[in-house]
């Protein structure tokens, strides 16, 4: 989850309630959430970040479908790449599941280049092995802290 615009902290307080309720889901697990400076170009307003964990019947693309739906809830404008936004909410990873298809890449194809995803998923999950076989603990350990800050708790 990320926001960057619109009072970022409680657009990913309602997205997380919004994860929630998704039929056929069940939320299980949900980060603290962090501050950083916005990566990719341009001048932009600080993000707050955060990752979610979800127990679901859903298959990937029906999960897609859900998480841009509540993403068009809050307003968000795909008008540039990289731009500020709203509300993105990202799907990171889905079991061991690899994909490449237009829609959907699993796991998410820039994730591991992220402080802001790769803190936050270490904190929900310290033991994670990645689809590519590797320890998330070990992306985290290399992860350059570049002014990260712990922001308050989702709930
Ligand atoms: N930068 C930060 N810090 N957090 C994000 O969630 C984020 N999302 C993006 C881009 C514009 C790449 N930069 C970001 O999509």
């Amino acid at each position: 989850m990320g926001s960057n615009l619109e009072d970022p902290l409680a657009q990913i307080k309602t997205a997380t309630h919004q994860l929630s309720q998704i039929p056929s889901c069940t939320l299980t697990a949900c980060s603290p959430l962090y501050q950083s400076k916005a990566i990719g170009p341009g001048e932009q307003p600080d993000y707050i970040n955060g990752v979610a964990q979800l127990e679901t019947t859903l298959n990937p693309i029906e999960l897609l479908e859900q998480l841009q739906a509540i993403e068009n809830h809050h307003g968000r404008q795909r008008l540039i790449r990289w731009g500020a936004r709203t509300l993105d909410l990202d799907l990171l990873l889905y079991d061991r599941i690899t994909l490449d298809s237009d829609r959907l890449q699993l796991p998410h194809p820039r994730m591991l280049e992220r402080n802001f995803v790769i803190y936050p998923l270490y904190d929900i999950a310290p033991e994670l092995i990645l689809p590519n076989n590797k320890p998330l603990s070990g992306y985290r350990q290399q992860c350059p802290e570049d002014g990260i800050k712990r922001a308050t708790h989702a709930h």
